[in-house]
């Protein structure tokens, strides 16, 4: 989306100049001006991309071994659900048995507006490749510790979801490989649909190969200023590749973090290590500063967020009564005229004799 046209007018630009020899320069110093320029304005937009100055870690937020802050005691941090358990090495969301499901909740509410989540996860299984399901989602949503169909989670969720999503449920397409990683957001009117594997309402995702992988497997979803990215790692080469990017996402504060699985016909074992939230601090300029916080997520620009003002039309209840109370008042209208009509002509006969 954003990022490919980003590449694409990066790769343009750079084809341009290659291929149009009438820019040849007429002094070294020209050349070097340019250079510099260039330079000057290619920094500015690097800056631009990620003038964050520091992360911080925020424990409070963060799930991570050994677990500590991970019980059922209210004044925990993180809360289990379904058939999810916590071991040294991992919360297992879900068995590699069927037609389970399980979650892991934060019970502290999200307020920052610039992080970056950084998600360890384990998606194996004895299932041939395909024959497994139904992959894991991460959350940061209005609602939490819910049940349902959404890889365990509601539909029609508030806040965003993310996908990992390992059957391929709409199999007539063929036109993804699966482990597919999709971002979605969820404005409490939009479904996620799982026969076509979300893809109506998908703002980005890529395939990644993470199941039964033999290196570690991790995700890293950014907010930052409005801009969200999903990156994966998950080819064993410690390095993030890109899989989504989209401008103008505006997320209200206080959501949950979260992590649910299920399994249907199909299983796997679906394991967090960890979820490590941190903190970006950010310069804003004050125009970015005032800018109003909303009360549902929506994507700027995007027409399946646009609220559409509808005039109400009337029932057919409120169309009877009102079409009932005309008439009467006609009626009595009717009758009062009638009367005043009468007696204005009695006072009339009246005066001539
Ligand atoms: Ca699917």
């Amino acid at each position: 989306m954003a990022a490919a046209v980003y590449k694409s007018s990066r790769v343009r630009t750079r084809s341009f100049w290659f291929s149009h020899p009438m820019f040849y320069f007429k002094s070294t110093t020209e050349l070097t001006c340019l250079f510099v320029t260039l330079s000057v304005l290619s920094s500015h937009s690097l800056a631009n991309e990620q003038d964050f100055m520091e992360d911080f870690l925020k424990r409070e937020y963060s799930l991570a071994k050994p677990y500590r802050g991970l019980s059922f005691s209210s004044s925990s941090q993180w809360e289990l659900m379904g058939m999810a358990m916590v071991t040294p090495d991992h919360v297992r969301l879900t068995p590699d048995m069927q037609s389970r499901q399980g979650a892991v909740w934060s019970r502290i509410p999200l307020f920052l507006r610039d992080w970056e989540l950084k998600v360890e996860f384990k998606i194996h299984g004895q299932g041939k490749k395909n024959l497994n399901g139904d992959g894991l989602a991460i959350w940061l949503t209005k609602d939490r510790m819910q049940n349902g169909p959404v890889f365990g989670n509601m539909n029609q969720f508030v806040g965003l979801g993310i996908f990992v999503d390992t059957y391929p449920n709409a199999d007539k397409t063929h036109d993804r490989t699966f482990p597919y990683i999709s971002i979605m957001l969820g404005n409490g009117t939009l479904s996620y649909d799982h026969d076509r594997d979300g893809r109506p309402t998908e703002l980005g995702g890529c395939t990644a190969i993470a199941r039964n992988a033999m290196y570690d497997t991790f995700l890293l979803v950014r907010l930052f200023k409005n801009r969200l990215t999903l990156m994966v790692d998950v080819d064993g080469k410690q390095e993030w590749r890109e899989c989504a990017d989209i401008t103008g996402v505006r997320l209200p504060p206080g959501y949950f973090l979260g992590a649910s699985s299920a399994t249907g016909d199909l299983s796997d074992n679906h394991d967090i290590i960890s979820m490590k939230l941190y903190q970006l601090t950010v310069d804003r300029t004050p125009e970015e500063e005032e800018e109003e916080e909303v009360v549902v997520p929506r994507v700027d620009n995007m027409e399946q967020f646009q609220v559409e003002v509808q005039e109400e039309g009337m029932s057919g209840v409120q169309f009877f009564f009102t079409f009932l109370f005309s008439i009467l008042g006609l009626g009595v209208l009717a009758v009062v005229g009638l009367m005043v009509y009468g007696r204005w002509k009695e006072n009339k006969r009246k005066r001539f004799y």
